[in-house]
This record gives structure tokens, C-alpha cells and sequence, in this order.
């Protein structure tokens, strides 16, 4: 599973990085849309971004299912990033940024903004719990 996370690359880069006043490389999505997103069937989970939270602010995943995070932003360029559910990725406003998720553990993990967004960045976060 690990080894072809990674393979299917989906580089969407929004060329409204002057316009906005922000580099290309901030609107440069870290991350990749697996193969999750081929099947119809995938979960898709809505998730908005804004000053200072993630809407919803918590979601229950399940090990071993494919779910696609479909994100936007309602204000600015926000961070979306958890190590060990393995995401990275930026979400700029004005576009929808889908990433394929499959936990490979159970727990509760926490998904931060890593884009600074402002004086309440910090604790933007949200909650993934990953049930069995
Ligand atoms: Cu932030």
C-alpha cells in the first residue's frame, strides 16, 4: 500500500498565483489525488477551510477504506497536513483540492493548517479519528 501511495500524481496548479498576491509555489498542492478517486463509488467528505478552523471540525474515518477529503477554502490559502494519515497538501481558494485518504490504523490523528494563515494558525486543526 505504502510504496504506491505516492504514484498517481495529480498536479492541479492554479494559475492565480499574481492575481491573488501569493507565490505559485504556495498554491503548488504538496500532495496527490490517488487511485481512490477512479472508483465512483469513493466516500467523498466535503471539508471547508476558513480563518481560523476546518468545517466539520472533526470526522470519523474507517481503516482500510478509501475516502476522498474534498477541500476549499472560504477565505485564503490554508494548510491541510497529517503525517501519519499521510497528507500534505495546501488548499487555495477559488478551486476544490481532492485528496485520497486510506488510513492503514486505527487511532485519532490530528490534521493541522501548516500554511500560515494568520494570528490564530496555531490552532487550526481538526480532528480524524480512524475507527476498525
Ligand atoms: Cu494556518
Amino acid at each position: 500500500m505504502k510504496t504506491t501511495m505516492f504514484k498517481n500524481k495529480i498536479v492541479n496548479i492554479a494559475l492565480l498565483g499574481g492575481a491573488l498576491g501569493i507565490t505559485l509555489a504556495a498554491i503548488t498542492p504538496k500532495t496527490n489525488l490517488a487511485r481512490a478517486a477512479v472508483n465512483p463509488n469513493t466516500k467523498v467528505i466535503e471539508i471547508t477551510a476558513k480563518k481560523f478552523e476546518f468545517t466539520p471540525s472533526e470526522i470519523t474515518l474507517k481503516k482500510g477504506e478509501p475516502v476522498i477529503l474534498r477541500l476549499t477554502s472560504a477565505d485564503r490559502v490554508h494548510g491541510f497536513m497529517s503525517k501519519p494519515l499521510k497528507i500534505d497538501t495546501d488548499i487555495p481558494p477559488d478551486k476544490t483540492t481532492d485528496v485520497a485518504v486510506t488510513p492503514d490504523s486505527a487511532g485519532g490523528f490530528t490534521v493541522i493548517c501548516d500554511h500560515y494563515c494568520g494570528t490564530g494558525h496555531g490552532n487550526m486543526k481538526m480532528k480524524v479519528t480512524v475507527v476498525e
